[in-house]
């Protein structure tokens, strides 16, 4: 086995080159060595490219035209410069976002696509948005299962190969009706029953799998439902958190196809974009562990109606349930205990309910605002 010829050479350099060794083989970590775990020659050579050799990490992020990619891109290019992070999906920006820094075409299932992303731009770090959503996935398990798993396989093979350091979300949505509810802690059953879920709970176990056994420096948060103003996301189960401001300010009155009572946690998309800069910021040394959930707010439907009737009293909202996101809903967690987060690497949220329907509105005011003007 190659891999394992070269794994062996390596570790008794290791041993060899260092001082006052206590000589205990057994003891050595094996993720202070970086080899592919995919089959390689013998002869090619394993290398992690350090943060040193740059002033700025340099940013892949796949499935950027979804919700949150834009916006991570456009606070990381703030911080990092407009070309050190790069913007990446199989579809066609539209013109705003093709002009505002790199895009590039990658499909995360085509492994050598990504492998020469990778290397012809000096990637070092990667942020893995490309997923289909709970309700989306259950409409197409086989799509699901493809670009959530397969293709989640590819990243993790690339990143250990190449030293990046990769984040990956998971969400409330790796958990299921055995799971505690409120609140669901870091560290309990997770017995997810949609496709999402499974693949949620498979990129956690996968991530750290591959950062005891090859250290791969991979960090995951696990988001509540995201709500933004200018982008919307696509076949989830929380989406009608976006939609009922976009059919407020349209029409007055939403569908709502969950029930009124249904309690989830949600948070402002700022929050969240700032969770995942700072937590693939944080030292190694503050991370105790390497999947975290982190909160906002919980609410239901009725209590997010409420706050923005106080606002647009005219606003009716009725209900229509949809079974499937129902069912999925009540199998998620009430309220998320992100106290590990809070404690490790000092995650504080900005928006509870009130902020959040604040900022929703002043951003469509001052759309229409200059919708008028225009
Ligand atoms: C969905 O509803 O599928 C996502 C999620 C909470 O993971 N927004």
């Amino acid at each position: 086995m190659p891999v394992i010829r070269t794994l062996s050479k390596v570790a008794k350099q290791i041993l060899l080159s260092t001082p006052g060794c206590g000589c205990q083989p057994l003891t050595v970590a094996v993720r202070n060595i970086s080899f592919s775990p995919r089959q390689v020659t013998s002869d090619a050579s394993f290398h992690s490219v350090s943060f040193s050799e740059t002033d700025h990490p340099k940013v892949l992020i796949t499935g950027g035209l979804g919700q949150l990619g834009v916006g991570l891109a456009k606070m990381l290019r703030k911080r990092f410069g407009k070309n050190n992070v790069i913007l990446s999906d199989i579809r066609k920006p539209p013109s705003s976002v093709f002009h505002s820094g790199p895009f590039i075409y990658s499909d995360i299932l085509d492994y050598k696509n990504l492998r020469e992303i990778v290397v012809n731009n000096r990637i070092t770090w990667l942020v893995h948005y490309s997923a289909l959503l709970s309700a989306v996935g259950e409409a197409n398990v086989a799509l699901a299962r493809s670009v959530n798993i397969t293709g989640l396989h590819n990243i993790l093979d690339i990143a250990a190969e190449h030293g990046l350091r990769l984040f990956v979300p998971s969400t409330i949505g790796a958990f299921g009706p055995t799971s505690p509810r409120n609140p669901t802690p870091d560290l309990c059953v997770q017995r997810p029953r949609t496709i999402y879920g499974v693949s949620k709970v498979h990129a956690e176990l996968m991530g750290e799998y591959y950062h005891h056994r090859y250290g791969l420096d991979f960090r995951c948060l696990r988001y509540p439902g995201i709500i933004s103003a200018d982008s919307m996301p696509g076949g989830g189960t929380t989406d009608y958190a976006v939609q009922i401001f976009h059919d407020a300010i349209k029409s007055s009155k939403f569908q709502c196809n969950l029930r009124p009572d249904t309690r989830l946690p949600m948070m402002y998309i700022d929050d969240c974009l700032r969770a995942t800069l700072e937590v693939m910021e944080a030292p190694v040394d503050t991370l105790t562990m390497r999947t975290y959930n982190i909160n906002a707010m919980s609410f239901s439907p009725e209590e997010l109606a409420q706050e923005l009737q106080k606002q647009m009293p005219e606003l009716e909202v009725t209900y229509d349930i949809d079974h499937v996101r129902q069912a999925i809903a009540d199998s998620w967690p009430m309220n998320f205990d992100d106290s590990n987060a809070r404690r490790d690497w000092g995650w504080k949220h900005d928006y509870d309910l009130p902020e959040l329907v604040q900022t929703m509105l002043n951003f469509f005011d001052a759309e229409s605002r200059m919708a008028g003007a225009n």
